[in-house]
């Protein structure tokens, strides 16, 4: 038999994530892949010929744990500036609202945005992705939404796009056209919206810079029949869609994303149990957002229980953003969704991985097994909560994007 695949690696500590719960627990397994695609992971011993016949490359990792690379499916992490001041206003008192409705907020990072050349952008956002990415992620989805013009929400698509073509990541973009009212339409919401839906969208889809659409359906954002119109819109264009839905009020975004067949609602911390049934109903994902939660100090939290229940799958990610959720770690959201939400470590690590890949409608990635794509982490532990557990520091030792081995020093 030729040496046919690519790679193998032996002595690892598997969590396949494979299979509808658990991790996937593996012990002396290997995983091996061929032209970036994943031909095999699961124990040596029934490796189908010698491993030595099998691949052009074979290493052990000494017993180490072994992953798919990890799904960041919520960032904002292309933007000008950072809000660190606003940080000490609110804890100085000021609100996240009473902030924002001063002109401060989401405009004040449009400020900065539209200023920032597209080289500029660049620059100041890829440590953020850089960061994500030294600790095991390997798909990652970024918005627009701090443009609040055409010109300055491609801009921002076309960074997003850079940074995946410069780290060797996958990036999938959202379209974030309704996320705050820029200052120039103040007097003059339904134009803007209707701005956004017929011409923007249209050329947004046309030029192919977006994979899905988001909106901030919220009291200091934007009310659920504006977000219908927008994802009407969006649906006839064949964009799918997602929602930051019910987190500081509850004004039925859950049930909103549910019935446009939405990849997903997040944050959910104010979602009611109609809202929780209807994603269970349109298979929409629940993408939990500790960051933001942790940041502002809520301390209501998402349907946990329900979400459970009804079985609706739950997601982990970031939310990089400059204004709610400045946290520039998965591991950390992970450990988070644990320590705040009660999640299992099994559950924040199969919503940081399979979950989340689901949330971004791919279904190619998120779990080893043959056929995925070869995104695969070795790290240096040996057990998966330890993922969950440590706090601080990157513990991804190894990466491969699509079968490439990452240089984690760039
Ligand atoms: N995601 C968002 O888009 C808003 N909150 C959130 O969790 C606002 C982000 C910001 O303040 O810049
Ligand atoms: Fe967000």
């Amino acid at each position: 038999m030729d040496a046919s695949w690519d790679h193998l690696l032996l002595d690892c500590t598997l969590a396949t994530l494979d299979g509808e719960t658990g991790y996937g627990f593996i012990e002396n397994g290997a995983v091996g892949w061929r032209n970036g695609v994943i031909a095999y992971a699961g124990p040596a011993d029934a490796l189908p010929a010698n491993p030595k016949v099998l691949a052009e490359r074979i290493e052990s990792v000494d017993g180490a744990l072994v992953t798919p690379g990890l799904v960041d499916c919520h960032t904002h992490l292309v933007f000008g500036g950072d809000r660190a001041g606003e940080f000490e206003m609110r804890l100085h008192g000021e609100s996240y609202e009473a902030i924002a409705r001063a002109g401060g907020g989401i405009l004040s990072t449009v400020r900065t945005t539209r200023a920032a050349t597209e080289d500029d952008l660049f620059a100041q956002s890829l440590p953020r992705a850089q960061a994500l990415v030294r600790d095991g992620v390997t798909t990652i989805e970024i918005k627009s939404g701090y443009g609040l013009d055409l010109e300055t929400e491609m801009k921002m698509l076309r960074v997003a796009h850079r940074i995946g073509a410069r780290l060797g990541v996958t990036v999938r973009t959202t379209f974030l056209g309704l996320h705050a009212l820029p200052p120039e339409f103040a007097e003059h919401r339904d134009d803007y919206i209707a701005m956004v839906c017929e011409e923007w969208l249209p050329a947004v889809a046309e030029e192919k810079l977006a994979d899905a659409v988001d909106a901030f359906c919220e009291g200091i954002a934007f009310a659920p029949d504006e977000v219908r119109h927008y994802f009407e819109a969006a649906r006839k264009l064949g964009l799918r869609v997602k929602l930051h839905a019910d987190q500081l009020s509850d004004l039925g975004g859950a049930a909103l994303a549910a019935g446009f067949e939405g990849l997903s609602a997040d944050h959910l911390e104010c979602a009611d149990e109609s809202g929780v049934e209807a994603m269970a109903r349109a298979g929409t994902v629940a993408v939990l957002l500790p960051g933001s939660f942790y940041a502002l100090r809520e301390t209501r939290m998402p349907p946990i229980m329900a979400l459970r229940q009804r079985g609706v799958p739950m997601a982990v990610a970031t939310d990089l953003n400059p204004g709610t959720s400045p946290l520039r770690s998965l591991r950390l959201a992970i450990n988070m969704a644990c320590t705040l939400f009660r999640l299992t470590p099994e559950e924040a690590v199969r919503g940081a991985t399979v979950n989340a890949a689901r949330a971004l409608g791919l279904h190619d990635r998120g779990k080893l097994s043959v056929g995925q794509r070869a995104d695969v982490v070795v790290w240096k532990t040996r057990k998966p909560a330890e993922l969950a557990y440590w706090i601080g520091d990157a513990l991804a030792s190894r990466i491969f994007a699509g079968g490439a081995e990452m240089q984690l020093r760039t």
